[in-house]
Formats: structure tokens, C-alpha cells, sequence
């Protein structure tokens, strides 16, 4: 809803938040509907309503859109259900009709057909700070200066670590949290060649001085980029800002959440997708245990085994006494955790851990306990998060 992107529905990237948002309130249970609030109000323009101007909601605290949309041909617009929170409200044009061979970012007909007619000559609002309650609706007009903006942005250069690429595409680009020293810019035949600023908004992000290329054609601004490792992941917006004049490329930046988990239940969309053909599906839950050997879906992800194979569970293989000490066999995922625990008596005696966590490297381990000479011990293996 907030911008293009290739190739339909991107089901490994899953929901965007605005997409997230659409859903809740198309389909939302009306108690969570209730939990919810609503921004709505007029777009005009001298006086008289604005087609197809788009409104975006920006969570204050991050920095993310949560919601965007487009006025109606009577100026209205309604952005509903998001959640209850600080927003910044703005407006701005799509881009106008060009053809297909002309770069831009989204265009009314990239929406629907109808917004072919969509105005497009005025200049971005400033930004209408909003608190949402559950179950508030809040009015919010604006009236926007006509115009033609002095430039746009209609490509996003992609983010790397090569100073010297210029890689870009008019969809969305996307880094993950601890992503650091890399290049990302924007660019269009019309931005400003030297003094404006380039700002991505939100938490969690390092940007240095922008650097002015002109590279095929295109008037080039780009900034040196880290994301941080806690960087609230959501979609993030570019501002190029020269004097008093802007533009925007609402929701561009893609920050990806650390674990993919679209269906909100806790594990892993990866590991989801591996093993069931709907990862969605009950038997996908991290509660299910589908094959039937004691490990929930959960567990086995932990461990690192198969959720679909009833012989692939944590187990100890084998314990073997040596003079050297006693030798602990479990078959093992590389680059998952595990402790190894022991305890003398089965009643009388507490576990303890022996020795540090181990990254498996391969899909057997063997762990030696060197204090076991030459006495009982029992052992077991904790596989960990
Ligand atoms: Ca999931
Ligand atoms: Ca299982
Ligand atoms: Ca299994």
C-alpha cells in the first residue's frame, strides 16, 4: 500500500506493517478493532479536495510507517486501525503519470486504475503529531500548497558496502539489524546536485555526511549507513531536504526484523517453511509435536532437529569411559548450542553443568568430561536458545 514491489505478494518477506494494519481492519475481530484507533480528515488545495494526495502514518518512537493510503476524489481520507500510539501524520504526491520507461517510485495507476488522475502538483505538508487512544477516531486536516516539487526522488540506490556501486531500482531496498559501513542514497534527474541533507527517520540508525555523484544521468545522494543491532524493524522513509523545500520516499527502507515470523507465534518463519508446506498450518505451531517424539516444534528448532522425523530428536548417542575421562555422543546441528549436565546420583545428587555451552560444528558432537575418571555419572545434553 505504501509503495511497488516486484513480482506480486513476496510471501518469504512476509506482511508489511501497513499491510499488517489493512488486514486488522478488514478483518479484524471487532475486540481487537476495539483496542485500536483511527486518524481521518480532508485533503484540499486551495480550497478545493485533493485526489490521490497520500497520507502516511509514522510511528513517532521509531521512526516506521504503520499505515499509509490515498484520498478519495472528495479529499477524505481514513487511515484505521493502528494501534494506540504517538504518529506523525503527512501528506504527499504520488508522482505524476509518466511512462513506464521513466523512473518513479509509485504513481496513482501503480495504485488503481482510477488514481490515474490523481493530483499531483503540490508541495508535501509538514508532519501533524497525533496520539491514538483504543478505540479513538482523530480528525486531521490539510491543506497543501500547490505546485510543482523543485525535485523527487525516483530511485533508490542499493545498500553495500562498494562506495563505487550505484546499483538502484524504484522498489524498496532493505538491511538487517547490525548491518554496518555501508552506502545507500537516492537519486532522480532532478535532485539537488550540493547543500541539501539526506535524513532516513527513525531509531537505530548511524548516517554520515552525504555525498553528491552525478552517475548516468542521475543526480546521485548518498550517506554512509549502519543499522544497529536493536533497530526497531519496520519501513523507514528517505527525506531529501534543500532550504525549505522536500521530498520523500515514504516507507523505502525496509528494516528487517531479526527472526522472520509472520504469522506472530513465536518461531521462526524459516524453520516453518522448511519442514511444512503451510507454515501457518497447526501442525506448523511451535506447540505441535507432528511426529511424534516428545520434542515440540519448538524444542526441535531449538535443538536443531527435524520436526517431521520421529528418529530426529535430542538424545545422548552414547557414553563411553575412558582413562582420559568419559566421552558424551549426541547427534548435533552446526551452529546450535548445547550444555552438557551431570550428576553423580540419580536421588541424591543435584545437575550441574560441566563445562561451557558448545557450538555444534557438525552433526555429531562429543564432548569429553575429563573429571569423570573411573566414576558412575549420569549426563544429559540441554540444547539452548
Ligand atoms: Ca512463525
Ligand atoms: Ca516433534
Ligand atoms: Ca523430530
Amino acid at each position: 500500500m505504501l509503495f511497488r514491489s516486484p513480482g506480486g505478494v513476496n510471501v518469504q518477506a512476509g506482511l508489511s506493517s501497513d499491510e499488517i494494519a489493512a488486514a486488522r481492519w478488514l478483518y479484524g475481530k471487532p475486540s481487537t478493532l476495539a483496542t485500536n484507533g483511527s486518524v481521518r480528515g480532508n485533503v484540499t488545495m486551495n480550497g478545493s479536495p485533493v485526489f490521490g494526495a497520500a497520507v502516511l502514518a509514522e510511528e513517532t518512537a521509531s521512526g516506521n510507517l504503520v499505515a499509509g493510503t490515498v484520498t478519495r476524489a472528495d479529499g477524505s481520507y481514513d487511515l484505521s486501525a493502528m494501534p494506540p500510539g504517538q504518529y506523525g501524520i503527512r501528506v504527499t504526491p504520488l508522482d505524476p503519470p509518466v511512462a513506464d520507461s521513466t523512473p518513479f517510485l509509485i504513481r496513482g495507476r501503480d495504485i488503481a486504475p482510477a488514481y490515474d488522475s490523481a493530483g499531483t502538483s503540490f508541495l508535501p505538508s509538514a508532519t501533524t503529531a497525533v496520539t491514538l487512544t483504543a478505540g479513538s477516531t482523530v480528525t486531521t486536516d490539510f491543506a497543501v500548497a500547490s505546485g510543482e516539487p523543485a525535485f523527487r526522488i525516483t530511485l533508490i540506490r542499493a545498500p553495500g558496502a562498494n562506495a563505487e556501486s550505484f546499483s538502484r531500482s524504484s522498489f524498496p531496498a532493505s538491511m538487517r539489524p547490525g548491518q554496518s559501513n555501508y552506502f545507500i542514497g537516492v537519486a532522480s534527474a532532478s535532485l539537488p546536485t550540493s547543500g541539501a541533507t539526506l535524513l532516513i527517520i527513525g531509531n537505530g540508525l548511524t548516517l554520515g555526511a552525504p555525498a553528491f555523484t552525478n552517475f548516468a544521468g542521475l543526480n546521485f545522494i548518498s550517506v554512509p549507513i549502519s543499522v544497529a543491532s536493536d533497530a526497531t524493524p519496520g519501513l523507514r522513509s528517505f527525506v531529501v531536504q534543500l532550504g525549505n523545500q522536500v521530498a520523500y520516499a515514504n516507507g523505502f527502507l525496509e528494516i528487517q526484523p531479526p527472526v522472520p515470523d509472520f504469522n506472530f507465534d513465536g518461531l521462526d518463519d524459516r524453520f516453518q517453511r522448511q519442514y511444512f508446506p503451510l507454515f501457518t498450518a497447526p501442525e506448523a505451531g511451535p506447540n505441535a509435536d507432528p511426529d511424534g517424539d516428545d520434542f515440540n516444534n519448538r524444542a526441535e528448532y531449538i535443538s536443531g532437529t527435524v520436526p517431521t522425523n520421529s528418529l530426529s530428536l535430542l538424545k545422548i548417542e552414547s557414553v563411553t569411559l575412558t582413562s582420559g575421562g568419559s566421552i558424551v555422543t549426541w547427534p548435533s546441528a552446526p551452529q546450535k548450542h548445547y550444555q552438557v549436565w551431570s550428576r553423580r546420583d540419580v536421588v541424591n545428587d543435584s545437575w550441574r553443568t560441566v563445562g561451557s555451552p558448545i557450538t555444534a560444528t557438525n552433526s555429531l558432537t562429543q564432548f569429553a568430561d575429563v573429571s569423570a575418571t573411573n566414576s558412575f555419572r549420569f549426563y544429559r545434553i540441554e540444547a539452548l536458545p
